[in-house]
């Protein structure tokens, strides 16, 4: 068929290196931006048999590296309501990736197609976008070349942040349904960002002011865009860590990753004191915030922070609107020990604990009229049911107070990227929040304070040999060892530590808290050397 034979043509100019393995992980195809080429090519292909099996709905590829270095590349799919794309085609994607000939590569696409009972004369719709890398371009090549063999109508939306993709492919997937999503452009995405903002802070007190560190990747002008669009009576922001063209600057010394695992400012930074700033990481889906004290200390306000923000406000919304629903918080065993504390014992909202991964979160997020879900490292957002919405939408409040709160909870719901964690969309929740509280970084902070903790990466022979259970907080295998890491953490107070495999390196890690610093770092010490 001509589809076939065009697929081995232009396979043969995208070759695929010898003895490299790839495999699509949490995270899509991640490493090297020279290695990715074939990889590119092949996604295109499956992007629109994804799009095909899907009659013909938008599928989304975002080609980034996020918080990596600057010579990483990598590339996702992107399903139809901007979800991460469904587990089990990520072994097609694998697959398709290590191929090892032209010929097998075709094979195997005629057999997914088959599998499947794919028309591959039926339509097919792929839109992509990707980061500042300089190896996009030539990756964009690659993929227009793969869409363009299996036939695929495509769209490229040149450079956006991730969220920003998802939040287009849902808002085109939804545009003829009852709910659209939204304008399927990037001016649509600032605009309804922008207006919801306005909404929810109307009236109250002025919010801080923000300072930004983009971490030299694409959130830096598209932040810029974004306050423009909100304009400076409403939101004061300065940006920093913006030059995209210092290509090799990105996620270098800066940006939520650095600032999250060093525990500490971005390089170059002067902070005022109780000042509020935040970095984004290089493809702007994670966030985390930061002040120091008028000692200079350091404090960061990390995703635990944020969601106990946001669990905070929104239950009190609820309480104050007198609606029926529920908020939720879904967190993974990263989450500090103290924010757990405070969400169940203090705001006595519910907690689900899920595995490490954000597929997993959002869907037990899903599982609540509202839920917010968050790593601990910033990347996060607020779901709302389509149940809660509608029960928002028809409530007939009693008073000017109740009628308030529903309005702010809609306009939440509009201002929050549903689709992914967005750091734009967190960042404007975050502000909007601290606006409604008149808070500064400060008195957030000091809605609890977190538990020293160490996170430790110990390579060993073979990491499969850890195998886990009760959402990656206990380990079944090797035999014996989580019996030996109790009873190290039954020596300290208010000790909690767990051993897991890494899903993106080839490493284990080791979590600790206690109440102290010491403490916290001896146990960790502790039970990695029990590791080995
Ligand atoms: P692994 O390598 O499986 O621990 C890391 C992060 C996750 C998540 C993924 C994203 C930690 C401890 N782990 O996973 O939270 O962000 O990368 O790809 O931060
Ligand atoms: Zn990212």
């Amino acid at each position: 068929r001509q589809q076939l034979s065009q697929i081995a043509k232009f396979s043969t100019l995208h070759t695929r290196p010898e003895g490299h393995k790839y495999a699509y992980g949490t995270a899509g195809f991640r490493l090297l931006g020279s290695l990715l080429d074939s990889v590119v090519f092949r996604v295109g292909l499956l992007a629109a048999l994804r799009s095909r099996k899907l009659d013909g709905e938008t599928i989304g590829v975002m080609l980034t590296a996020s918080h990596n270095p600057p010579d990483d590349n990598g590339v996702k799919l992107i399903d139809p309501q901007g979800e991460m794309l469904e587990a089990s085609w990520e072994t097609y994607a694998t697959k398709f990736a290590n191929a090892e000939t032209d010929d097998e590569l075709t094979k195997e696409y005629l057999a997914v197609a088959e599998a499947l009972k794919i028309n591959l004369d039926s339509p097919s719709n792929v839109i992509f976008a990707r980061d500042t890398r300089a190896s996009g371009p030539a990756l964009v090549a690659a993929l227009k070349d793969g869409l363009q063999a299996a036939a695929a109508d495509y769209a490229d939306y040149r450079i956006l942040t991730t969220p920003q993709l998802h939040y287009i492919v849902k808002c085109i997937n939804t545009r003829k349904t009852a709910a659209p999503y939204g304008d399927p452009s990037e001016q649509g995405y600032f605009d309804k960002l922008a207006t919801a903002f306005k909404i929810v802070t109307k009236g109250k007190a002025k919010p801080p002011v923000v300072t930004v560190d983009a971490a030299n990747g694409v959130g830096g002008p598209k932040i810029r865009e974004l306050a423009r669009c909100i304009g400076s009576d409403y939101l004061d922001i300065n940006v920093v860590k913006d030059e995209i063209d210092a290509v090799d600057r990105l996620n270098f010394q800066c940006g939520a990753d650095f600032v999250k695992t060093q525990q500490k400012l971005p390089v170059g930074l002067e902070p005022a004191p109780f000042e509020l700033y935040a970095s984004l990481d290089g493809d702007a889906d994670r966030i985390v915030f930061y002040y120091v004290d008028e000692a200079n200390k350091f404090h960061l306000l990390d995703g635990d922070k944020i969601a106990s923000l946001a669990a905070m406000f929104i239950r009190d919304l609820i309480a104050v609107s007198g609606v029926d629903l529920q908020v939720g918080v879904v967190q993974t065993a990263y989450a500090n020990g103290s924010s757990s504390k405070y969400l169940t014992d203090i705001l006595k909202v519910p907690i689900t604990v899920t595995p490490t991964g954000v597929k997993h979160l959002h869907h037990a997020a899903q599982l609540f009229d509202v839920g917010v879900y968050f790593e601990a490292n910033g990347h996060g957002t607020v779901l709302f049911s389509n149940s809660a919405m509608k029960t928002l939408e028809s409530f007939e409040a009693q008073n000017p107070g109740q009628q308030d709160a529903v309005t702010t909870l809609l306009s939440l719901a509009a201002l929050i990227n549903q689709t992914v964690g967005d750091a734009l969309s967190d960042l404007l929740l975050v502000i909007a929040i601290l606006s409604h509280k008149a808070w500064g970084p400060n008195e957030w902070n000091l809605t609890y304070t977190d538990l020293p903790n160490r996170l430790v990466r110990v390579v060993v022979k073979d990491r499969t040999a850890f195998k886990t259970e009760d959402a990656e907080r206990r380990l079944v295998e090797p035999k014996g060892l989580q019996a030996h890491i109790d009873a190290l953490v039954k020596k300290y107070k208010s000790g909690r530590s767990f051993v897991r495999a890494s899903g993106t390196e080839d490493a284990v890690r080791v979590y600790a808290e206690a109440a102290t610093r010491l403490e916290a770092d001896e146990l960790a010490v502790k039970v990695s050397d029990s590791l080995k």
